[in-house]
């Protein structure tokens, strides 16, 4: 048997990294019963497509990024707000591995018509630009490429940036024809898209990871019998930190390669600066909320729950 898995990001990427070795895992636990035909972005459609082709059945299994999915999936939007998920990667791990948290992304999942397999971490974002942004002011007015949904957008609007959401594909050449002066997404990505060819900085704000979320067609899931189903839960299992290692390790080398290059003048942060930005960034929680009611409240509540205490004495 064959199964059909669409991923949002090219070849040598974190999601082609993952399905690799999803593709191995499972053709070892089910002794080569499953083989799994991947599809690298471009050959089938945008992240919205592919959601809409998991959704149809066309594919069975994909990548669904909530930069994308929040207009389908509100509740996912949390994962485009800034300084809500905890700073610390092991606490990160732990939420996003956690059973409680994927049990409340469920519902809202089966809402859209889409099954919920697993929170895949594909490392922190950054923002590239032609100037440091070290301030909420160095984004006023500008626009910064952001991923479809309205929460990645309202995530920038906050610092005063006028935000234009594109399509992944479209990126390079609207930076090379300057019809956007920005973009973000994490290292890994940059560098394999080629968008430092095309931008002179790279900040590193530790505001938000990217997360991303591997969902499947409800209808041929709840179709698998009861071997096909542990077989996929046990590589689901047994990625979940897997992706962790994947993602640490393709970002580590994409940012030294790019220093090593020279291809870009990399910002870090302080926490000064950062500080900022987190208080610009306050009230799209309550955006987050007015597009999610209580059940997203409670979300937000529980992520926040598991940050560790603020110093606010500076
Ligand atoms: O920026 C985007 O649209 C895309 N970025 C990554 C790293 N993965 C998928 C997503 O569609």
């Amino acid at each position: 048997e064959t199964w059909r898995f669409a991923l949002e990001e090219i070849e040598g990427s974190v999601q082609h990294a993952y399905a690799k070795a999803f593709q191995t895992r499972i053709q070892e636990v089910s002794d080569g019963n499953i083989e799994v035909e991947v599809f690298p972005y471009g050959s089938l459609g945008t992240s919205t497509q592919l959601t809409e082709l998991t959704r149809n059945g066309s594919v069975n299994l994909a990548f669904a990024s909530p930069g994308h999915l929040a207009n389908q999936v509100p509740e996912t939007g949390l994962f485009n707000l800034h300084f809500v998920l905890p700073e610390d990667e092991a606490q990160t791990r732990r939420l996003l591995q956690s059973p409680a948290l994927l049990a409340e992304f469920d519902q809202p999942y089966r809402d859209a018509g889409l099954q919920l397999l697993s929170l895949v971490p594909e490392g922190w974002m950054a923002w590239t630009a032609n100037k440091p942004l070290r301030t909420p002011q160095d984004f006023v007015d500008l626009r910064i490429r952001t991923m479809t949904a309205d929460m990645a957008a309202a995530a920038y609007r906050a610092y005063g940036a006028q935000p234009v959401q594109t399509p992944y594909a479209q990126v390079y050449s609207d930076l090379q024809l300057h019809k956007i002066h920005a973009q973000t997404n994490p290292v890994f990505a940059i560098e394999e898209m080629g968008f430092h060819e095309v931008q002179s900085t790279l900040t590193l704000p530790r505001a938000s990871r990217f997360i991303s979320s591997v969902i499947a067609n409800p209808a041929w899931f709840e179709s698998l019998d009861e071997r096909e189903q542990e077989w996929l839960a046990t590589t689901i299992r047994d990625l979940s930190g897997k992706a962790w290692e994947i993602e640490t390790e393709l970002n580590r080398d994409r940012l030294e390669l790019m220093v090593e290059r020279g291809d870009l003048e990399v910002i870090r942060l302080s926490d000064a600066e950062r500080q900022a930005f987190r208080e610009a960034s306050l009230g799209t929680r309550d955006t987050y909320i007015e597009k999610t009611g209580e059940h997203g409240r409670a979300l937000l509540e529980l992520v926040l729950a598991s940050e560790p205490a603020v110093d606010t004495s500076q």
